[in-house]
């Protein structure tokens, strides 16, 4: 019995040593080198179809972080010195409209140096009209009345980059063309005039007239 539980023993033995000399063998051959886990430039996202970041500035559609908000053409009754543009800043900072140009093409008004709009604020451009202008108000009175039944509106960063844009009533206003340059604006496209005592309201989803729509007026909310 003895003689037969050390064959056992040693049987079991070899078995552990070709067993630990299989494992050695195993590092040797050929050695096949991972393929890189990085990214394929065949398959990276397209750049168009990629969401835009919402921050730091304001809508998504606009890298401008101030955008025309609200524009009322018809008050009800006399439309002389009762008009107003809105404008918001939909970003989370402070916006320096310092030497800003709102303007219809023909007339404009220039915002003075420092004039800061604070993040989620409005301000309110009175056209045609004098007062004594403070961080919610500002009045331009050499602004020309402006036509309810058609027209447009840019504001232009530094005086001249179109940075916001609406036109209403008919296509073809003045810098429509720098609008769509810019895809501030659809060429051919235009927001249907409000009925007198309405505004128009922009929803920031968008740089055309689908973005916009008639509703009661709203300054400074
Ligand atoms: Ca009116
Ligand atoms: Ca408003």
């Amino acid at each position: 019995m003895r003689r037969v539980a050390l064959l056992i023993a040693l049987g079991g033995l070899v078995a552990l040593l070709s067993a630990c000399g299989d494992y050695a063998n195993t590092t040797k051959g050929t050695v096949t080198i991972p393929s890189s886990n990085g990214p394929n430039p065949g398959n990276l996202p397209n750049p168009n179809t990629v969401p835009k970041p919402l921050t730091p500035h304001g809508y998504a559609v606009s890298l401008s972080p101030v955008t025309i908000e609200e524009v009322l053409v018809d008050p009800m009754g006399p439309n002389a010195g009762m008009q107003y543009v809105e404008l918001f800043n939909a970003s989370l900072y402070e916006a320096d409209l310092g030497g800003w140009v709102l303007t219809n093409g023909q007339d404009s008004f220039t915002f003075a140096y420092g004039f800061k709009v604070a993040s989620k604020a409005r301000v309110l451009v009175h056209i045609g009209t004098a007062g004594t202008p403070d961080s919610c108000n500002q009045f331009a009175p050499s602004f020309g009345e402006l036509d309810p039944a058609q027209g447009s509106l840019a504001l232009l960063r530094a005086g001249s980059d179109v940075v916001d844009f609406v036109q209403w009533g008919n296509p073809g206003q003045p810098l429509e063309g720098a609008a769509v340059l810019v895809g501030e604006w659809l060429g051919g496209d235009y927001v249907l005039r409000a009925a007198e005592g309405r505004s128009i309201h922009y929803t920031g989803t968008a740089s055309n007239s689908t973005a916009w729509f008639e509703d009661a007026i709203s300054p400074g909310q």
